[in-house]
């Protein structure tokens, strides 16, 4: 009996140990610890980058290279072959708005191959090319239902549709399963010399490598304005979708909904989820050098400012949820807010407050956008109808 009770305890103690972590983080900004964030516009030889040419050929690829190392891992850049080939398709989607293609992207290396498929909706009488959205999709597939008898705000294909612009999804776990042992099985087979690097990329990185593969293929489309294609992710996706476009700068636009730590948010305030939290229950995201940094944010030479910095001056748009404390509302709008001097640049003012807007305020007209929508942790209709604006602002389309 005794044994069975000191067994229960521990199975009991296991089951509660993310909830006891979740309590026990900082959600008090009181006890926000006071920290210097490192200066985007310094180089790594102390001079400070004072137009977009410097930071183009210096800055950047230094930056890149510490996320890279510290963070994300390595980004391979080639591949021995891809092929695309249309699996289905349906002229008459979605009540005749739409065509659907659901293409199989493989990509060949090492002798190994990795498979991806795109389900794409594609607006009928709409003047071709069409701007696109792609989602890294981290949740279910029935999310991204190509019949389109399961529905979803997390991937509202008609409402994007019925803006004009074509609606795409891949799912994470045909580039890497989202499991910390299972994560090898994909994309990480044509580089096995990841694996055994401490800057190897693991999950994150492959899920940004294959929302690449699928600009690989829309530059193929005609149907596609691959000028004019916004990456979106929901938390661990938000993650992916902003280290996508830090590396790719074909993604015309990034959006990071609700990506908190190792997202959008600033990782030295350490509220909300921290390093070795994200660390412990996720070691198959990040690269090995990360574990560096449990417990210890401010020996980190970057912080996520320089992450968005990166994707100028492109736009990007960083959200929150009011009820999502753990993902660092404040951490996230600070983050936009530092990385607007490297948009400054290239003579782009953002439109961004001195302090985070009310719940429910979002702010499009801006290369840097934000909002913080009411509720909790997800990826809902209110957001994409914002990305949308925020969309059609940059793009300057009129419906
Ligand atoms: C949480 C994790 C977050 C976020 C989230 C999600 O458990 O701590 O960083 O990625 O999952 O992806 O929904």
């Amino acid at each position: 009996m005794k044994k069975f009770i000191i067994a229960f305890s521990l199975i009991v103690a296991v089951i509660q140990l993310p909830a006891q972590d979740h309590n026990q983080a900082n959600y008090d900004e009181s006890k926000v610890p006071s920290y210097t964030l490192p200066d985007v516009l310094k180089t790594s030889s102390n001079t400070e980058v004072k137009d977009k040419a410097t930071w183009e050929k210096v800055r950047r690829p230094e930056i890149i290279k510490l996320f890279e190392d510290n963070i994300y891992g390595q980004m391979p850049k080639s591949y021995s072959s891809i092929k695309y080939s249309v699996t289905n398709e349906n002229d008459t989607a979605m009540n005749g708005k739409a065509k659907l293609k659901e293409v199989l992207i493989e990509v060949m290396n090492n002798n190994k191959p990795v498979k991806i498929n795109l389900v794409l909706f594609v607006p009928n009488n709409v003047k071709k090319p069409v701007p696109a959205f792609l989602l890294i999709n981290n949740r279910g597939k029935e999310n991204t239902d190509p019949t389109r008898v399961a529905k979803s705000e997390f991937w509202p294909a008609e409402m994007l549709i019925d803006s004009g612009y074509a609606i795409a999804a891949i799912h994470v776990a045909d580039m890497a399963p989202d499991d910390k042992v299972k994560y090898v099985n994909g994309v990480l087979q044509l580089y096995p010399e990841q694996l055994t690097a401490d800057n190897g990329m693991k999950a994150i990185g492959a899920w940004a490598w294959g929302a690449s593969r699928i600009m690989d293929y829309f530059e193929k489309d005609k149907d596609i304005d691959a000028r004019k294609v916004a990456i979106v992710g929901h938390s661990r996706g938000g993650k992916a979708s902003l280290w996508a476009a830090a590396q790719d700068q074909r993604f015309a636009i990034c959006v990071s909904n609700c990506s908190g730590n190792t997202g959008a948010a600033l990782a030295r305030r350490q509220f909300g989820e921290r390093i070795n939290r994200i660390n412990a229950s996720f070691p198959h995201w990040f690269n090995n050098n990360y574990k560096k940094f449990n417990n210890n944010e401010n020996l980190l030479p970057v912080d996520q400012h320089m992450l968005i910095a990166l994707v100028a001056p492109r736009p990007v748009y960083a959200t929150n949820a009011s009820k999502d404390l753990w993902a660092d509302p404040k951490g996230t709008f600070l983050s936009l807010k530092n990385a607007e001097k490297v948009y400054a640049l290239y003579g782009l003012k953002s439109g961004l407050p001195s302090n985070p807007p009310g719940i429910n305020e979002p702010i499009t007209q801006s290369p840097l956008a934000y909002h913080n929508r009411e509720g909790e942790h997800n990826l809902t209709a209110y957001d994409w109808s914002n990305f949308i604006k925020f969309a059609d602002y940059h793009y300057k389309r009129t419906k």
